[in-house]
């Protein structure tokens, strides 16, 4: 038995080295090098090249190295019995709380607008919002979206979310469904996906749901560019309807050079970057799931093949 990590960025050594350090009688292999495929158990992958998992007789888990799984079964080679994990973990869900916090004050406070009038020279002031006049809701009330609301709470935001299945979490009402979809939007100022990628939210940000949320409302997306339909963005917020957005993802990363969200004043771009897999936090857990599978006990994080998450 051993583990395969399939990665197409410069991290791989990174996390093999970390793995071994942990867990030195543990063969681990970068699918770059020489390797005996036929004793590959675990698959850790982050946008696995297309067909590379089909390379391997006796593989039992393909583990994802963050907290989506939408790459994954975007890759139809990956049969159908074999389980599928994610990570799930706190250090992740704080990052991503931290990122969308400092995103939301930047917004309220014009510090991007400040950084531009800055490197012109310009003396302007703005109007700003305050946290006391903002609801915040919130699209997917799992492990990131409830630390997040509990974090906006905290700091005194009215938080609402939006799920597929009732929560209940103090101080935050969730609403569920298609049939309470508008009012949850309607309520919205500041509308935060954090969704998982699927076929049901798939494009999910687009004209429909931007009419129903508030005059000024702004979009934050941190969860995939799937989610967003970039030309309805586009619409909103140049017909004023929305103030603008903060977008972590896209549909094609890097962001290509000549789209338009680049030199947009309104739209507030980063390099997906919002909550990145911490090497030390998510390792043990990578290796639990090893031993689980040597000694063919129930796998933790595991996704549901027919939700997509
Ligand atoms: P979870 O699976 O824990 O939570 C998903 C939430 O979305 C759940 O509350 C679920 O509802 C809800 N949901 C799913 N489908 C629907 C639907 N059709 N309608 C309404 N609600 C729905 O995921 P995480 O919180 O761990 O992660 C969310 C996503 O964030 C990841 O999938 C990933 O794409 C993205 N991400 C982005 C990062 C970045 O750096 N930009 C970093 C990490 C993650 P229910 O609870 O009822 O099942
Ligand atoms: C993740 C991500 O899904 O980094 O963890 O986007």
């Amino acid at each position: 038995m051993a583990i395969v990590i399939i990665r197409q960025d410069n991290k791989i050594d990174s996390w093999k080295k970390a793995l071994i350090a942990k867990a030195p009688d543990i063969s681990v292999y970068s699918y770059l090098e020489e390797h005996p495929k036929e004793e590959i158990t675990l698959a850790c992958v982050w946008k696995q090249p297309v067909d590379a998992l089909k390379q391997y007789p006796n593989l039992k888990c393909v583990a994802s190295f963050g907290a989506g799984v939408d790459f994954i079964f975007k890759d139809k080679s990956v049969p159908e019995h074999i389980p599928i994990t994610r990570v799930v973990d706190p250090v992740l869900a704080s990052d991503m709380s931290e990122f969308v916090l400092a995103l939301i004050l930047s917004y309220f406070k014009n510090l991007n607008n400040y950084k531009i009038d800055q490197s012109k020279k310009v003396w302007q002031p703005r109007e700003y919002k305050r946290i006391s006049d903002t609801t915040v809701g919130i699209m997917g009330m799992g492990v990131l979206g409830e630390k997040l609301a509990e974090d906006l709470v905290k700091n005194r935001f009215n938080v609402i979310g939006w799920a597929t299945s009732p929560k209940i979490i103090p101080g935050i009402e969730v609403y569920t469904g298609d049939n309470e979809k508008n009012t949850f939007l309607s309520r919205s100022n500041i509308l935060i996906c954090l969704l998982p990628l699927t076929k049901e939210t798939t494009g999910i940000l687009n004209n429909k749901l931007f009419k129903e949320l508030p005059k000024q409302a702004y979009v934050i997306n941190v969860a995939r560019g799937g989610h967003l339909v970039d030309e309805d963005l586009l619409k909103y917020i140049n017909n004023g309807h929305l103030s603008g957005a903060g977008l972590d993802v896209f549909h094609e990363e890097p962001l290509p050079f000549e789209h338009p969200f680049w030199t947009h004043p309104k739209i507030h771009i980063t390099p997906h970057v919002a909550s990145v897999s911490d090497i030390e936090s998510v390792i043990p857990q990578l290796l639990e799931n090893y031993r689980r599978l040597t000694e063919g006990l129930p796998l933790k994080y595991t996704v549901n093949r027919e939700k997509g998450y």
